[in-house]
């Protein structure tokens, strides 16, 4: 049974709504790898949002909602963090294959994650996604570029994927989910 499946059926028995954040750049494939797990399948995007992009996306009692960060304004900042307020855990998405772009998503993972006191106890997934793409760098490298072995105190893990090919998706949201249940199970 699917890491979504399973957690659904979970939900529904529990009669929770839990929500999970995904930030990332715009890019990162936020959303293609929610289609993924949504629909088990690749579709290229269909639309490209100018300016803020805040997508929500329900799978019966499990709601993920994804924004695009990076370069927006400080209001915007503080509506994304009392959102986070309510997650019970994030997706982290970076472009793999866009070295120049690892500063910037550096300092929005910083803000908006792991420096963010409403983030304090919930598991922080990072995927090192467009594992697919002959320029992608590994998972290694991207976290020291995210200076990952500075984080104290925190529930992360940083895993490879590709939403292109599939490859590993599943597998890295089960890391989440089996952090999340073991949080609910202690509520
Ligand atoms: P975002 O929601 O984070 O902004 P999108 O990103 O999901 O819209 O993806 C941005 C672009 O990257 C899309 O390309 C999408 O198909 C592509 N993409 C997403 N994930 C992967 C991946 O794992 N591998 C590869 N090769 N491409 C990926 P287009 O050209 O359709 O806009
Ligand atoms: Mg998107």
């Amino acid at each position: 049974m699917s890491f979504i499946s399973r957690l659904k059926r979970r939900m529904q028995k529990k009669r929770r709504h839990i929500k999970v954040a995904w930030l990332g750049l715009d890019r990162a494939g936020k959303t293609t790898l929610i289609r993924r797990l949504i629909t088990g399948e690749f579709s290229a995007a269909d639309h490209r949002t100018m300016g803020m992009d805040v997508n929500e996306f329900e799978l019966g009692e499990i709601k993920f909602v994804a924004w695009d960060i990076g370069g927006q304004k400080t209001f915007r900042d503080n509506l994304w963090s009392s959102y986070m307020a309510g997650s019970m855990g994030v997706v982290f998405v970076v472009d793999s294959a866009d070295p120049p772009r690892f500063p910037e998503a550096k300092e929005e993972l910083w803000k908006h994650v792991i420096n963010n006191p409403m983030v304090e106890d919930i598991p922080i997934l990072i995927l090192a996604n467009k594992q697919d793409l002959p320029t992608a760098v590994s998972p290694g490298a991207v976290a020291r570029a995210l200076d990952l072995h500075k984080v104290q105190g925190q529930s992360y893990s940083i895993m490879p994927t590709s939403a292109k090919t599939g490859f590993n998706v599943e597998a890295a949201l089960d890391w989440l989910k089996q952090r999340i249940l073991t949080k609910i199970k202690q509520l």
